[in-house]
């Protein structure tokens, strides 16, 4: 079975070596960015636990809340829940669009994103979304949230109730981000970003990210982590207007994956 399988493995391999003509020759026209975000302090934050102290026995039914405002790998430092995107020039308040974006990633394949609340803590805590997309907040939990939502072009603070869920749409990129909390459980805290093109990313567990089906060209790599903000801005002047500038200088070629420089987050 398995040799069979590695036959029949390799008679793909091939063919797609062989065949220029098979559907993924639109990708040889466009590049990837492969990277990994790392904590640059000396010692590795720990999960602290949260003081929770309203609605215990259902917000510790599953064990304790941690604070979510550093999540770093103790093994590789790779830092978890940083934002990662590509922009044509690094002036972070007035994003140039990105030009080239292949037909099928045009518009996004699903026109909602959802945050749930399940146990007094977001799920996801980090949201990295489109503008062509709505955002449900959701309370799968058992008991009553408050979510107080400002950025991206809006603003609002439903209450919800167990099962129910608030649709927000029309949502833009604002260089600020989302910010999302609750005042009746006050460690809840979430993340939103919203962009104008597909090339972003959320890092995993091992701070790694993948940005693919990028056009060719020069952009800027810019970062964004809860605790220290955009990674390596300045404020400066440009003609006389303030900007602020963000983000690493990366080339992206056709059909190349390219590797990220180190992303190193020093804690402020
Ligand atoms: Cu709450």
């Amino acid at each position: 079975m398995r040799t069979l399988s590695l036959t029949a493995g390799l008679f793909v391999l091939t063919g797609l070596l062989l065949n220029p003509c098979l559907p993924r020759a639109s990708a040889q026209n466009l590049g990837s960015v492969k990277g990994q975000v790392t904590f640059g302090g000396d010692k590795v934050p720990m999960p602290a636990p949260v003081n929770v102290d309203k609605d215990q026995a259902h917000c510790l039914s599953k064990g304790p809340i941690t604070s979510e405002e550093w999540v770093v790998n103790p093994n590789n430092k790779g830092v978890r829940w940083a934002i990662v995107w590509l922009s044509p020039n690094n002036d972070v308040k007035n994003p140039e669009p990105i030009k080239g974006i292949p037909e099928a990633l045009q518009k996004s394949k699903n026109p909602t994103v959802a945050m749930d609340q399940p146990c007094c803590r977001y799920e996801p805590h980090v949201v990295a979304m489109r503008t062509d997309q709505s955002l449900i907040f959701k309370n799968g939990g058992a008991v009553a949230h408050n979510v107080q939502y400002q950025g991206c072009g809006t603003q609002g603070n439903p209450i919800l109730n167990p099962g129910a869920e608030q649709k927000i749409g029309d949502l833009t990129y604002g260089w600020t981000g989302m910010t999302v909390g609750c005042n009746i459980h006050g460690w809840m805290k979430a993340y939103v970003r919203v962009f104008d093109h597909p090339y972003f990313a959320v890092t995993d567990a091992d701070g790694n990210f993948e940005i693919k089906d990028v056009p060719p060209g020069n952009y800027y790599l810019i970062t964004w982590q809860e605790a220290i903000g955009l990674h390596n801005s300045k404020a400066v002047k440009v003609d006389g207007k303030n900007v602020i500038s963000a983000g690493d200088k990366i080339a992206i070629a056709a059909g190349q994956e390219t590797k990220a420089p180190p992303i190193v987050l020093q804690p402020k």
